[in-house]
């Protein structure tokens, strides 16, 4: 058996933990055979609520989990962590704008990004899914300087599960036989979802789903709009947001990270921008990649039409106007 790894996990007392933690405890992302020391962060206020997500740890009698430490303070949380799950944020309440609710939740990741750089291996691996997801990891990334800024990354997997389950909910197949749907940009109803690239496996053969679809316009309408606005769908229909496809994505995107992508498939996730497709760089933008050996590598060679173009230079231009104000925001 492995020696543990240790696992951080922010916002461990919020309803996304809840359902992730119990993923990395019982091996889903790590492998069945990687035991793990759970770090749980929290704030003060909910250190009597993270006590019974531990207790309940303990009940699940996981043997993976050789430890669990909850804490409300980065340094013990941080401490020579190999994986870190940035989950913690405050939520958007009513009446707040866009940009209080960025300004709040940037400052937590510049201080979380000051306590990787300090306490974490110099090789761990960073996802963030608090909101907004692709800025707090720029603005992380920005403040653990000696760690590599390609180990830093934000979640827009959630994002593809739901575009790959409308493809295969219209092809009316299961949702495995389709891959390679691409997000491309932000964390947010600007994201643009991409079937042009898809594929379906029709009888163990290949298909662009255009071609199995008929360039059905739906593609390029109600399927975008619908990914795009499906996390507010949620909201209104749960009246809480999406938490357990929430989790489950962490933990894919986790899982791609760690032990790599499937021959001839792909991932998207928020990563630092090379300048790749013509999108800016130094700014966090999903991308497709494929992971080998937990380093990411940006798809090349896409063909890219002028409806695409548009779609993935809008959603560029809200991250390069969220990378200004996070940074007048850190810069006070
Ligand atoms: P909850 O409000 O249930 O939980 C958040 C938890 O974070 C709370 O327990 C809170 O006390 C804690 N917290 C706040 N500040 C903290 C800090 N400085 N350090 C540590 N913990 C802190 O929210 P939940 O539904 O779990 O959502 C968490 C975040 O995920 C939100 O920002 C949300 O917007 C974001 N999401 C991101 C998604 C993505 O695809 N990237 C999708 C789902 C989700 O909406």
């Amino acid at each position: 058996m492995a020696q543990p790894i240790r696992v951080v996990v922010t916002g461990a007392a919020g309803q996304i933990a809840y359902s992730l933690i119990y993923q990395l405890a019982k091996g889903d992302v790590f492998g069945p055979n990687q035991p793990v020391i759970l770090h749980l962060l929290d704030i003060p206020p909910m250190m009597g609520v993270l006590e019974g997500v531990v207790m309940e740890i303990a009940d699940c009698a996981l043997p993976l989990v050789r430890e669990v430490i909850p804490t409300a303070d980065v340094a013990v949380a941080f401490k020579d962590v190999e994986a870190a799950f940035l989950v913690g944020a405050m939520p958007r309440r009513e009446g707040m704008e866009r940009k209080d609710l960025l300004s709040a939740n940037v400052k937590i990741f510049k201080v979380q990004g000051e306590a990787l750089d300090k306490y974490a291996k110099k090789s761990v691996l960073v996802l963030v899914v608090g909101n907004p997801a692709n800025t707090n990891a720029l603005i992380c990334s920005k403040y653990a300087p000696s760690i590599p800024r390609e180990n830093f990354s934000a979640m827009t997997r959630l994002d593809q599960n739901r575009a790959q389950a409308q493809l295969a909910a219209r092809l009316k197949v299961p949702v495995d036989k389709v891959k390679n749907a691409i997000i491309w940009g932000n964390h947010s109803n600007t994201q643009f979802p991409d079937a042009s690239h898809a594929v379906v496996d029709v009888n163990g053969k290949d298909v662009p789903v255009p071609q199995a679809l008929n360039n059905d316009p739906w593609l390029t309408n109600d399927f975008v709009k619908t990914v795009q606005t499906r996390g507010a769908a949620v909201i209104s229909a749960r009246k809480m947001s999406s938490a357990l496809s929430a989790a489950k994505a962490a933990g894919d995107h986790m899982k791609t990270l760690w032990q790599g992508t499937t021959p001839g498939q792909f991932a998207s996730m928020a990563v630092i921008s090379d300048g790749s497709y013509g999108v800016p760089a130094d700014i966090m933008y999903s991308f497709p990649v494929t992971v080998k050996d937990k380093k990411w590598t940006i798809v090349q060679g896409l063909p890219i039409n002028e409806f695409a173009r548009s779609k993935m230079d809008v959603t560029a231009k809200e991250l390069l106007e969220e990378r200004e104000e996070a940074l007048a925001v850190c810069s006070h």
